[in-house]
């Protein structure tokens, strides 16, 4: 199987996660942003990434991937445990469609300040040599580009924060009778989806890039982040990597 990838992307860590869960060995193909169309559209009028290539079937959505890797999956090892399917489909959504928007949208906009080469060492992991070397003389225009295809003004992002600490609040509520779990007592693709799109506001050292030191962060970024990792859910969601995040790529 083969993993079309913007390495640093969250969406690709969620369909990276549930690879290294089902124990299926793969090859991701990871691309600096905007260099991603050219591997991407082929396969994907929309151009986005996770892609997932088979032998059998071309997947362009993570939660697609998911559900597909499910089907390879004993029962106990499922993510979609059949008596909890519609709980654990319903947080996926919800976890996909707001949250992880807004995390990444807060992640473009606060890192906005860090030094060019050291967003591109971070965003370049695993990339092609060729777009790592045309990389740094198109950054500023590049990046310009994405902040305004994200809809990452001040505004927007300071709303997104709220969104993302409601829902932190949320999860902390649900974990409070002790459950060690979203759904209970077991691990699913609530868990891992609410983790992996989590993590660019916690930066977890198991993360499938590595992050640089926290004190390489802008002063902002950092003072939340750290928050974020001081808060229940965040702590939930760094121990979710710890404990359930399993690698099996072959890179
Ligand atoms: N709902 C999609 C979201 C994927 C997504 O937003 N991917 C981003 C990377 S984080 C992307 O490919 N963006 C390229 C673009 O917007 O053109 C999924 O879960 O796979």
């Amino acid at each position: 199987m083969r993993l079309i990838t913007i390495p640093v992307s969250h969406y690709c860590e969620k369909a990276r996660w549930g690879l290294d869960h089902a124990g299926v060995p793969y090859i991701e193909d990871a691309h600096l942003q905007l260099f991603h169309y050219f591997f991407a559209l082929p396969h994907s009028r929309r151009g986005m990434v996770p892609i997932l290539v088979t032998d059998s079937v071309v997947l362009t959505d993570s939660t697609d991937i998911l559900r597909h890797l499910d089907e390879l999956l004993p029962e106990s090892a499922k993510l979609y445990p059949g008596d909890q399917r519609r709980e654990v489909e319903a947080l996926e959504d919800r976890f996909d469609e707001q949250f992880g928007v807004e995390t990444r949208r807060w992640a473009y906009y606060d890192l906005r300040d860090m030094p060019a080469r050291d967003i591109l060492n971070l965003a370049g992991q695993g990339t092609p040599r060729w777009e790592r070397m045309l990389a740094p003389p198109l950054f500023p225009l590049l990046y310009r580009f994405l902040l305004h295809h994200l809809g990452a003004s001040q505004a927007r992002v300071a709303q997104g924060a709220r969104l993302i600490s409601e829902t932190f609040d949320d999860v902390r509520a649900r974990l409070a009778d002790g459950r060690r779990f979203l759904c209970g007592d077991r691990f699913t693709a609530a868990d891992l989806t609410f983790a992996a799109l989590a993590a660019p506001v916690l930066w977890p050292p198991e993360y499938g890039v590595k992050f640089p030191p926290l004190e390489e962060a802008p002063p902002a970024a950092r003072e939340l982040i750290l928050r974020f990792r001081a808060h229940p859910a965040g702590a939930f969601a760094l121990r979710l990597f710890r404990e359930n995040r399993r690698r099996t790529e072959s890179r």
